[in-house]
């Protein structure tokens, strides 16, 4: 029997148990699954802690969310095909969920599947190598509770591990002297800190936006978003202002390119991620830019230089959840033989083919439509249920028209699940109002 080893117990690694144990359940046999976490629950970055830094065993602190974090854009664009909403909560709700509700609808699935038997918690996967004579992989873990490491042999490794944790930080000339706290996105734990301050955000970004209007939501003094290439351009309120990139910091002064100044009692970095897998030997080890098609993965999940290794989750996401689905029902058609993966030519080609595509691409609604049709391309190939995922592209541009229009209350709005076609309640209390993040309250509709 083939062994199946699966990095992490996030929304992709999950997606992959689940899409195992939905074949099983077909009758189907299926490989030995053994999925390595870190953490000693799952959902990734939808587990929640007040941790930053390093955790209580001494490894990097995997979480990059934070208290009051509402989903950035509508549910109906990542619901699951195979568990809707309202089969989860036996309701339909409202339409941006905070983490928490968020959490629970993904725990759900995997509770019903009962696939937590394969996973391992607390046992971070230190090193993959493969060994061509056997083509066979060998992972090192780390059982934490034990403090044990120990080798294990395997014939395909999945990576999941995800992309949003490892904090890309730029520093600036007089950072070492400013006379505040300078910190990144992925070290954001709740805006209250920054109540009555002056908040200077870098970055135009999701984590920009967001946690400016966190920070905003909860009572800080000002906004100051400083860009690199452009503005975000939305329009702010009174006391948020965007500016052009920060040359340095002297004291608690900060100057910009334009030759303005904002005297400033906080930095926040807000400056993105990079794909980080130490635990990879070097030839099997993924780089690539946070984009839509990433380099060296052939149908965006095979590495092109040995179809034996999948990377899930790796691109840039508009589509996340069903996304994450899309590919795992397709890496397990793949190792189950299922699929037929072409040779090597043919995947670099397919992964030049994707790069054009995007680069094609003129805007946010291009790159929408072209994730959505990549989603599209693996569900038709796989049994996955399929859905109107030209309807979740919609919810989509849907979204970016209530930005454009007032950036603080787009989440007021409401989309129809095209997954059972039920329009979603508008939710109880406008966002800004809304200060209990916690599932209770965001139920009561
Ligand atoms: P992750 O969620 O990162 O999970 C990876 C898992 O791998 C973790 O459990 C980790 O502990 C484990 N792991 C890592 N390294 C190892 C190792 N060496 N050994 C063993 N285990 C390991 N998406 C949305 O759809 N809506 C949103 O509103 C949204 N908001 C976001 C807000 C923030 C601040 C961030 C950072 C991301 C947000 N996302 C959002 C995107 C997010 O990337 C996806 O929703 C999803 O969490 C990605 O799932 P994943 O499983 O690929 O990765
Ligand atoms: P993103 O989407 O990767 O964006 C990174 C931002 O950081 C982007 O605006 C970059 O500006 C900016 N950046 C990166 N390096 C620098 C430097 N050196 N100086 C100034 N600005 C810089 O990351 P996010 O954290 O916003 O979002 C990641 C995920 O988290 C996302 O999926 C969300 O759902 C939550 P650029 O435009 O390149 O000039």
């Amino acid at each position: 029997m083939k062994r199946v080893a699966i990095i992490g117990a996030g929304p992709s690694g999950l997606a992959q148990l689940r899409a195992f144990q939905s074949a099983a359940s077909k009758g189907e046999e299926i490989p030995e699954i053994v999925c390595f976490e870190k953490q000693d629950e799952w959902g990734g970055l939808w587990n929640y802690t007040w941790r930053t830094g390093l955790d209580e065993n001494g490894e990097p602190v995997h979480c990059s969310m934070y208290r009051y974090l509402w989903s950035n854009g509508p549910k109906e664009g990542l619901e699951f095909a195979d568990y809707s909403f309202e089969e989860h909560f036996g309701k339909q709700i409202a339409s941006y969920p905070p983490r928490a509700v968020l959490f629970d609808y993904i725990e759900g699935r995997v509770k019903k599947a009962d696939v937590r038997k394969w996973i391992r918690f607390k046992t971070p996967v230190r090193h993959v190598t493969f060994d061509d004579a056997t083509s066979m992989f060998t992972v090192v873990a780390h059982d934490l509770t034990k403090d044990n490491e120990y080798t294990e042999e395997f014939d395909h490794v999945i990576v999941a591990s995800g992309h949003f944790s490892t904090p890309n930080v730029p520093h600036f000339e007089g950072f070492s002297n400013f006379n505040g706290r300078v910190l990144h996105a992925h070290d954001f734990r709740d805006a209250m800190e920054f109540k009555n301050k002056d908040v200077l955000i870098i970055g135009t970004s999701y984590s920009a936006e967001d946690i400016g209007s966190q920070c905003w939501k909860y009572g800080c003094k000002s906004v100051t978003v400083s860009h690199r290439t452009a503005p975000m351009g939305y329009k702010w309120p009174d006391n948020w202002q965007e500016v052009p990139l920060l040359q340095k910091v002297d004291k608690n002064t900060a100057y910009f390119k334009d030759g303005t100044t904002k005297e400033v009692d906080a930095i926040i970095l807000c400056t993105g991620y990079v794909h980080h897998f130490p635990f990879m030997e070097e030839k099997l080890k993924l780089r690539t830019a946070n984009r839509l098609a990433s380099a060296d993965l052939y149908k965006g999940v095979v590495w092109v230089d040995n179809p034996a290794l999948f990377y899930l989750g790796m691109q840039d996401q508009w589509f996340t959840f069903n996304m994450f689905d899309a590919q795992a029902w397709w890496v397990r058609d793949a190792i189950m033989g299922r699929i037929e993966v072409p040779d090597k030519e043919a995947r670099a080609a397919d992964v030049v083919a994707r790069v054009a595509a995007e680069d094609a691409g003129e805007d946010d609604y291009a790159a929408i439509k072209y994730q959505g049709d990549y989603v599209q391309e693996l569900i038709n190939e796989t049994d996955y249920p399929s859905f109107d995922v030209d309807g979740a592209c919609d919810a989509f541009y849907q979204w970016k028209g209530h930005k454009k229009k007032d950036i603080m209350t787009f989440r007021n709005n409401s989309y129809k699940s095209v997954i059972t076609g039920t329009m979603a309640p508008v939710h109880h209390t406008p966002w800004k109002d809304a200060l209990d993040d916690s599932l209770e309250s965001y139920l009561q509709n």
